[in-house]
């Protein structure tokens, strides 16, 4: 097989760069390890961007976003038994995030490639990117899933859309990147439930036993987080220990209240942040997870990912219409402005609202001290309120 982009992974990345590619008229091939059931059904993000409606809706795949998708205005920081919300129009003039979930995004550039996009195989694991510093790159893939016949994709470029856990990174010698890493001692419990969401915003609250976040993904349906140790089994705990849980964590002074409903998914995420520059080796391209990984408390992943696949197609772009290599040159550096920008944002977002095991009294009372900050002080409340809706595409 031969094509002249070799995209390795159907996650969001991947998904929308052959979109990007295609409207664009250059040919690309998708390689995805798992198959569509299992692709179209992860739960994962479920906060866009402005920056990133704008660009799949220009992609062409804005329909059902547009008649499904919730727009919000707000958050809500609870603290102290206290509720603050962030406007985000009002601070930043204008902007907002809609709430559409990462399984809705990957479900429609699913069915837009496969009605007229090139081709995309499922079930189809890339196993190595060989000679990625050469002019004739290469992937080597199984197809036809287990026990499947070994088989080579030879491009002009790979990119690896991979995810945290690909392959493609590791065709990228160690001595040629270098590698920013941080764990977190603990991790989200995530529960999906059949319960119309208890607030009409997003709520992220910080309490003494730890985080909690409220979201959603309908009118009916709940998405709810809770800080769990690092390593916890989601198996350990019971549906009705994890809503008393939420209860606590959510209290007010104000007589609000947790809607209850059956729980239909209970998952742990980890917490990782974590950056590989550069973004390229030779002519292989990182895009997404497999170059960066932030905390889910910026809401800032999928959003990345749509941002580095929109600077890299345009760079292909240009290369093929000017021969001129310069935007591809300046990828990598042009993604980890913005990549490190959502790395300080998420970090910030995770310390200000986590409760780290043995946290002493002092620490609370600064973490509160600068939730009170926030709360009352315009200048702090924009500088959240600019990040947690998005910095400009390079
Ligand atoms: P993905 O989605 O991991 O997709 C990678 C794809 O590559 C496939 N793959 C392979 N295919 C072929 N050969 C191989 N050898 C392969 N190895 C892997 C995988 O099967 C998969 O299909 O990466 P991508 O496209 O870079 O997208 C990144 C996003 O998925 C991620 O950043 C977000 O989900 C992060 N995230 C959030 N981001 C937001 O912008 N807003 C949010 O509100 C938000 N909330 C979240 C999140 C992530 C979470 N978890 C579970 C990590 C909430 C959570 C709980
Ligand atoms: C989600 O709805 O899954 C979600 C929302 C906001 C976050 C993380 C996850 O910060």
């Amino acid at each position: 097989m031969r094509t002249t982009v070799g995209i390795i992974g159907a996650g969001p990345a991947g998904l929308l760069l052959a979109r990007l590619l295609h409207s664009a008229g250059i040919a690309s091939v998708v390689l995805e390890g798992r198959d569509r059931g299992h692709v179209e059904g992860r739960q994962r993000a479920g906060i866009l961007e402005q920056g990133t409606v704008d660009v799949l809706r220009a992609a062409g795949a804005g329909e059902r976003l547009d008649r499904e998708g919730l727009r919000h205005d707000g958050i809500e920081l609870r603290f102290a038994g206290r509720r603050h919300r962030v406007d985000f129009p009002g601070l930043t003039g204008g902007r907002s995030v809609w709430v559409y979930a990462q399984t809705e995004v990957c479900k429609d550039l699913i069915a837009l490639q496969l009605a007229e996009g090139g081709p995309l195989l499922f079930e189809a694991p890339a196993l190595a990117v060989e000679d990625a510093a050469t002019d004739r790159p290469r992937v080597r893939f199984r197809q036809g899933g287990q026990g499947g016949t070994e088989d080579v994709l030879e491009c002009d470029y790979v990119v690896g859309c991979d995810g945290f856990w690909g392959v493609a990174r590791r065709a990228v010698p160690a001595g040629s990147a270098r590698v920013f890493e941080r764990t977190y001692p603990y991790g989200w419990l995530g529960i999906l439930a059949d319960a119309p969401p208890s607030h009409h915003e997003l709520v992220y609250a910080r309490h003494d036993r730890g985080f909690a976040l409220l979201s959603m993904r309908s009118p009916s349906v709940s998405r709810l987080y809770l800080q769990v140790p690092e390593g916890t089994d989601a198996g350990e705990w019971a549906d009705e220990e994890i809503w008393d849980e939420l209860t606590r964590r959510f209290e007010t002074g104000d007589g609000w209240t947790l809607e209850r409903g059956p729980v239909t998914q209970k998952s742990v995420t980890p917490m990782r942040s974590y950056v590989h520059e550069p973004m390229r080796h030779g002519r292989l391209f990182l895009a997404g997870d497999a170059a960066h990984i932030v905390p889910p408390t910026g809401a800032k992943g999928l959003n990345l990912a749509v941002g580095d696949v929109v600077t890299l197609a345009r760079a292909l772009v240009h290369e093929r219409d000017t021969g001129s290599a310069t935007l591809l040159d300046a990828y990598s550096a042009t993604c980890l402005r913005r990549v490190w920008q959502a790395e300080r944002f998420s970090y910030d977002m995770t310390g200000l609202l986590h409760r780290a095991p043995g946290a002493t009294p002092f620490e609370d009372r600064i973490q509160l001290a600068r939730l009170e900050r926030i709360a009352s002080c315009r200048a702090a409340e924009t500088d959240l309120a600019e990040a947690y809706t998005g910095f400009p595409f390079g």
